[in-house]
């Protein structure tokens, strides 16, 4: 049985409570692990690591600190077999996807933000012969950054990355559901060099170590990647400080095909932005609305493709793995009933598939539902997508729109002009033209509504971690 214990001040340390929780497999629905369910003890002995930590490593240099990013980034590729496959048992997804982009994407989230930090420029305005003003971008002491199951290395390092590089000193709090990649990633962070306490990271439930991370005075910022539900209970509990908060949350994506469309190329990229990772990335598309003059060819061949996807053990070549738990599944079945009672014709798929006592679910899509339904207005997170026709371009923009989310639309047409019409109107943070998940980390990342609070992402990250200071020089 593999221990999941903390990480604090550069050792691992077992919970004060002596508690821990069942960490499961869900290919296999089989408990592969325990994690540390942490407490109020915890937290203080990591605020203590991390604020005896902050002086040493906010004042290394911008170069020093880089080094240790990059030695990370390089840790982590020499061991992406082993975090991949760890990534696989704790959440379900295909081993081949987490090679191919979890993984990946960790390591370059590091190296990505040990250049920013090298690369970005600092301002200053001067006053004509008075005075010159110049900003100094300060790292805010220590921050909590709390982030999901869905994405579990991506995800948490998307946060760290940045939060360390700007000179913080981090307390992180990965989902319980899938804490084994983070808990590995320690011990390549000791081997980077990191110094003691500038990484801690604190495992258990959300409502319990995560809200009291977020409560906690001394921590400075939250950055948090979840469900819209938890994103307001911490938008809540942050405003009660003033302190910093960066919520990314849910979405109900639209992805809106018109007839005019590269057919082949709407088709294929479709099927990825419906059911990469079992349909569990706050990114997938969900309501695919079709043009009415293909609706018919678009559908027919869509569903021939899902029909044709492979779902199954996650260690072997398959599309999709498992869901993350009995209970997620649970509730996407939940959905999928909700829309059959609701009038909704479901085309392929539909229920979940007995295997290996785990938490599979078929590739689903349901037609004839509008776009106020309620399966066309929540979150299922799961692979379910809707498909819906349109007539033109006010109808797409006004079903598009239609939901409290907005965090990414995906626009297939050929005429450029109508796209960027279309692109400005759809409120979204995020809108791919003509593909899907083509993510450059320079760009500003998060949703619009109840999507979310704040940007990730390039400078919009670094500006979030530091707190900027106007000097002003009397010439
Ligand atoms: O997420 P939670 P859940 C959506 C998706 C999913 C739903 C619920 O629709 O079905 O959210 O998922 C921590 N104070 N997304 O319940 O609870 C928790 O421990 C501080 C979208 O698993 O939001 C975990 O580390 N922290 C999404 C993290 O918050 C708290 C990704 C996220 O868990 C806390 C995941 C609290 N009070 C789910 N309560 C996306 N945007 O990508 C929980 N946590």
């Amino acid at each position: 049985m593999i221990i999941i214990d903390n990480y604090i001040g550069g050792s691992f340390h077992k919970p004060e409570s002596g508690q821990y929780l069942d960490n499961v497999n869900p290919a296999v629905g089989e408990v592969f692990a325990r994690t540390a369910s942490s407490s109020s003890k915890d937290l203080e002995e990591a605020v203590r690591a991390a604020t005896a930590a902050f002086d040493e490593w906010s004042r290394k240099t911008l170069a020093q600190r880089s080094k240790i990013l990059h030695k990370l980034a390089d840790l982590i590729d020499e061991n992406l077999e082993d975090l991949a496959r760890a990534e696989s048992q704790d959440n379900g997804k295909p081993v081949a996807l987490a090679r191919r982009v979890d993984i990946p994407r960790a390591a370059a989230n590091f190296r990505f933000f040990a250049s920013a930090i090298i690369n970005e420029s600092s301002e200053a305005h001067v006053m004509e012969g008075e005075a010159v003003n110049y900003t100094r971008r300060a790292p805010l002491g220590v921050v909590g950054c709390i982030s999901p199951w869905n994405l579990p290395l991506y995800l948490f390092t998307w946060k760290i990355a940045p939060a360390l590089a700007a000179g913080n000193c981090v307390i992180a709090k990965p989902s319980e559901v899938t804490p084994y990649t983070a808990f590995l990633l320690c011990q390549l962070a000791n081997e980077a060099g990191f110094p003691p306490g500038v990484l801690n990271v604190l495992h258990g439930r959300g409502a319990e170590i995560g809200q009291l991370l977020v409560d906690h005075p001394e921590v400075k910022a939250i950055s948090f990647t979840g469900g819209t539900q938890t994103g307001r209970i911490i938008g809540q509990a942050a405003a009660r400080q003033f302190k910093k908060v960066s919520l990314e949350l849910g979405g109900k994506n639209p992805v809106v095909i018109f007839d005019d469309c590269h057919f082949e190329e709407a088709v294929r990229t479709t099927i990825e932005s419906s059911f990469t990772n079992q349909g569990e990335i706050c990114l997938c598309g969900s309501r695919i609305f079709i043009q009415e003059g293909i609706y018919e060819r678009f559908k027919a061949a869509f569903v021939d493709r899902v029909r044709a996807l492979k779902v199954g053990d996650p260690s072997k070549e398959v599309d999709m793995g498992a869901l993350v738990s009995r209970e997620h599944m649970e509730k996407v079945d939940t959905y999928v009933a909700g829309a059959r009672t609701e009038g909704g014709k479901i085309l392929t798929g539909g229920k979940r598939i007995t295997l290996m006592n785990g938490f599979y679910y078929e590739p689903t899509v349901i037609e004839g539902l509008d776009e106020f339904c309620q399966i066309n207005q929540e979150e299922v997170f799961g692979p379910v997508v809707t498909l819906i026709p349109f007539t033109d371009e006010s109808d797409v923009v006004k079903k598009a729109n239609s939901t409290p989310y907005g965090l990414a639309a995906v626009i297939w047409t050929e005429n450029l002009k109508r796209a960027h019409a279309v692109a400005h109107q759809i409120k979204s943070g995020i809108i791919w033209i003509n593909c899907w998940m083509l993510r450059d980390l320079r760009t500003p990342f998060g949703g619009m509504k109840s999507s979310g609070v704040g940007r990730e992402g390039g400078s919009e990250a670094l500006r979030f971690f530091t707190e900027p200071q106007n000097i002003c020089v009397k010439l």
